[in-house]
């Protein structure tokens, strides 16, 4: 006989030889007298008519603990733990939560969930509804995605929920221990469906999608939009409350993508309101007729809106020529290289120095040149490339 504990061997002994006879009563968790029960939940329980070998039994446990940065958490006082599995072979999370509600001046659910710094979406496909641990439901259980700006239990967050009693609803606190609130009408559906949580600054969208493989764009049908203020730092996830403190329910979830808002995405909103690489907020538009492209306004920070001078400058400094530029910190999806010329044909990289003059957090001011004696001419350019 092997022990095995989430999927190691902990101990091996040989019993008896011999063929054994079955018992006519097998039981699971106490002695065959029927004595000295396990003071605990035991669940899938299966039996093989062969012998698993290693490799096997840890096949068994491939459900685990959420990776990394996946956070499991409690938020207000359920009445017992939640949990949350992940099983990296099928991609299906198992999401338990007591707690009698998310609503009211505070809530008590499992919140599993991440940082997300900025903005981003939520994606995931509800597989089955937030079910008791007897397969029964209770009204009002919910299962959905939520960004929220604390664990606290009373913090002000925007969620898309499932309930089998109501359908789909998209609710909100706006302010610290403020009643929470629902956004536009509910949806009458059931599981499964999809999901989807957007934040855009402080507009958050839900929408739900019925098809049975990931959504195209449009396939997404549009819940509600609420604008409320949350933390630039908010924590966003999947969320499931029992609505019965006594109980923990679970849900099942697929296809959960969390997708950050691109720096150029966030750029635009914050210019040009939409995240649309179109129109005056296009890449390639110039707006304030400045002669420098959105995309070169937001790689040296500028303003797309008012007419610059130029964010870049030629300069001799300690025997090196260089061009000083402005970068934006928070282009992180951007490549800033200088390089030289001879002749304004060929153009190198060969012996360029590129350092920081100053920042301001946001705005690094910098130098990138060769020394004077490298060419005679000597030309210097900026270029700027995705990565
Ligand atoms: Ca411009
Ligand atoms: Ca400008």
């Amino acid at each position: 006989m092997r022990l095995y504990v989430d999927g190691a061997l902990q101990a091996a002994g040989t019993g008896p030889a011999g063929t054994r006879s079955a018992p006519a009563v097998l039981r699971i968790g106490g002695l065959q007298s029927g004595g000295g029960f396990l003071d605990g939940a035991i669940s899938e329980v299966n039996l093989f008519n062969y012998v698993l070998n290693a490799a096997q039994v840890a096949d068994l446990y491939s459900p685990q603990p959420p990776p990394w940065p996946w956070q499991v958490l409690d938020v207000g006082k359920t009445g017992s733990d939640g949990y949350a599995l992940f099983d990296p072979k099928t991609g299906v999370w198992t999401v338990g939560g007591g707690g009698t509600d998310i609503g009211l001046t505070s809530d008590q659910f499992q919140f599993t969930h991440q940082l997300m710094p900025g903005d981003g979406t939520l994606v995931a496909r509800l597989n089955t509804a937030a079910l008791n641990s007897d397969g029964t439901f209770t009204a009002n259980a919910k299962a959905g995605l939520m960004f929220r700006d604390s664990g606290a239990a009373d913090a002000p967050f925007v969620g898309v929920f499932h309930s089998q009693t109501v359908g789909l609803q998209m609710l909100y606190r706006d302010l610290p221990g403020a009643s929470a609130a629902q956004e536009s009408a509910t949806v009458s559906l059931n599981t499964p469906c999809w999901l989807k949580l957007s934040r855009a600054g402080d507009t958050f969208t839900a929408a739900y999608a019925t098809t049975a493989g990931t959504p195209a764009v449009g396939d997404w049908i549009q819940i509600g939009s609420h604008t409320t203020i949350l933390t630039t730092n908010s924590l966003v996830g999947m969320a499931v409350c029992a609505y019965d403190n006594s109980r923990i329910a679970s849900a099942t979830l697929t296809g959960v993508v969390l997708q950050p808002a691109s720096p150029g995405d966030t750029w635009r909103l914050q210019w040009f309101g939409t995240t649309a690489n179109a129109g005056d907020a296009a890449d390639a538009a110039d707006p304030d007729l400045d002669g420098l492209s959105n995309l070169l306004e937001r790689a040296c920070n500028l303003n797309p809106t008012v007419a610059d001078a130029e964010g870049v400058s030629g300069a001799v400094r300690s025997g090196m020529f260089e061009l000083h530029y402005r970068r934006n910190l928070s282009a992180t999806d951007l490549s800033y290289q200088v390089q030289w010329s001879p002749e304004l044909k060929t153009w190198s990289t060969n012996g360029v120095v590129d350092s920081v003059l100053s920042s301001d957090g946001a705005t690094e001011q910098r130098a990138g040149g060769v020394p004077v004696d490298t060419a005679s001419p000597i030309f210097l350019r900026l270029q700027i490339t995705p990565n």
